[in-house]
């Protein structure tokens, strides 16, 4: 008599849904016994391993790495001794896993977006330390209380990618560590619990991880409130989809941006009637020269004078702080839309380019950026930006500064608009401006004679075909 075939089952997920799999540990003609780890499963708070509730060799594996399971589907079929009876999965027993711990301070009349993020209220010391390759019980899968809001916020596609063994992931999941920032010095780089332990440390100690350094984020303990970890999927069907790679590497140096900068947006408004129908008495001569004239060439123009006449502008805070280093060169960035993401090249050298020569910069460089093909030596170096989403749409925007800039010009979609003037209404075509500063350097009334000498530039355009001398 042959032996029994058993299939074993991914056990009672609890509430988790399509939970991915991240390494499938058993190929067929494997001896498996009881609790031999067949897979590792991951949600977005822990990662465990699935024991084999049967004994014999392995015959076939329904499952694949990166794929997805749940409760209930066959992971192998084993042929030997038979199904060995599972004791009852914890999670079967235990309450379903709750979005607020019970840790949570109770704050009944306190509206929810009042309420300290649930996580915040565990103390980092209240969570004991996992031994070594610990398995994270099934009953822990979803519980939100190993999560370390003062970390910085685990970036999933790269922790997902990260080179480390289950336990170690485990590890980092429970002490909150994105593995995607730690570097791993085991054997061909793979991360170590030791190299886990050293990143937190490091994070007690109040130093940033090299990446989180180099963008500029918050140290831990910088008292920034936590964001509340909430688990999107327990409401409806999601999707989940990677961040680009200029996304992942952005993304920080914008949050850095946007926490570490006191950010101000003046808003103006600049007639540019003529600046339109001087651009389109110039269209043919353009074309004629290979180039499109578009309006950020002469918005680009109108920016150097607009620099000239308040360096400012074009200025960087040194490293203490209390000094100005104001550029004696006009390198000016514009953001680029491309398929990879946004992308800011830079014209150099601004101010020594006519009109047609900055047309001619601003195709070209807009041209690599959307082929992928801008080196990164085209992307450093601005002293100023200008962010125009005036061929999209939109009325005002408040775009967040570049740093080691001081300022960036947003600019939405002029319109027709009913001008007051002479006693009567006229319609002028309006361009809006979004001129967000840093108000460390510069202040509002700075900000806004900067703005007014822009939107004058613009309405008398004639200077700005001049050539340069
Ligand atoms: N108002 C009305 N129309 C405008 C305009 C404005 N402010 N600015 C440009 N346009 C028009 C142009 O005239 C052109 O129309 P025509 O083809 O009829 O002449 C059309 O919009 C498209 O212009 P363009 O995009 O080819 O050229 P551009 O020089 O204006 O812009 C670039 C180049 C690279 C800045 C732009 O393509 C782009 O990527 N913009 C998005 C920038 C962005 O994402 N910013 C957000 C950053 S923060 O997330």
């Amino acid at each position: 008599m042959s032996a029994a075939l058993t299939e074993v089952r991914v056990p009672d997920l609890g509430n988790f849904k399509d939970v991915a799999v991240i390494d499938v540990l058993v190929k067929p003609g494997d001896i498996v016994s009881m609790d031999t780890p067949l897979l590792t499963l991951e949600s977005d708070k822990a990662a465990m391993d699935v024991p084999s509730t049967a004994s014999g060799v392995v015959e076939k594996v329904l499952t694949t790495k990166g794929g997805t399971v749940n409760t209930g589907d066959v992971i192998v079929t084993v042929r030997g001794e038979g199904a060995v009876p599972a004791a009852a999965p914890a999670a079967a027993a235990a309450p379903p896993a709750q979005a607020t711990p019970a840790a949570a301070p109770a704050a009944p009349a306190a509206p929810a977006a009042a309420a300290p993020a649930p996580a915040a209220a565990v103390p980092a010391a209240a969570t004991p330390a996992p031994e070594r390759g610990r398995r994270v019980p099934l009953s822990e899968l979803g519980r939100p209380t190993s999560y370390r809001p003062d970390l910085a916020p685990i970036d999933e596609p790269g922790f997902s990618r990260a080179h480390a063994s289950p336990s170690v992931r485990a590890f980092a999941r429970e002490l909150g560590v994105d593995l995607a920032r730690v570097t791993g010095q085991g054997f061909k780089g793979r991360i170590t619990h030791e190299d886990v332990k050293s990143f937190v440390k490091g994070a007690l100690a109040g130093a940033p991880p090299a990446a989180a350094r180099a963008a500029g984020a918050a140290p831990a303990g910088s008292g920034l409130p936590p964001l509340p970890n909430v688990d999107v999927a327990q409401f409806g069907p999601v999707k989940s989809e990677p961040l680009s790679r200029i996304q992942r590497i952005s993304g920080p140096r914008l949050h850095a941006s946007w926490v570490n900068i006191p950010h101000v947006t003046q808003f103006d408004e600049a007639d540019i009637t003529e600046l339109e129908q001087l651009r389109a008495s110039l269209k043919d001569k353009a074309q004629a020269a290979g180039v499109k004239l578009t309006p950020l060439a002469f918005l680009l123009r109108a920016c150097v004078r607009a620099l000239a006449q308040f360096p400012r502008f074009n200025a960087a805070l040194d490293p203490t702080g209390a000094n100005l280093l104001v550029r004696q060169y006009v390198n000016i960035g514009f953001a680029a839309d491309t398929p990879q993401g946004l992308v800011v090249p830079v014209v150099r050298d601004a101010n020594r380019k006519d009109i047609y020569e900055l047309a001619r910069c601003l195709g070209d460089l807009s041209e690599k950026a959307r082929a992928g093909k801008l080196p990164a030596t085209d992307m450093q170096g601005a002293g100023f930006t200008i962010s125009s989403l005036g061929g999209i749409g939109g009325t005002a925007f408040t775009p967040i500064i570049n740093p080691p800039e001081v300022a960036i010009l947003g600019v939405s979609r002029s319109a027709q608009r009913p001008v007051y003037r002479d006693g009567g209404f006229v319609p002028r075509l309006m361009l809006p401006l979004s001129l967000s500063y840093d108000h460390r350097v510069i202040d509002g009334a700075m900000a806004a004679r900067f703005t007014t000498f822009l939107a004058q530039v613009l309405a008398e355009p004639r200077a700005l075909i001049e050539a340069v001398p």
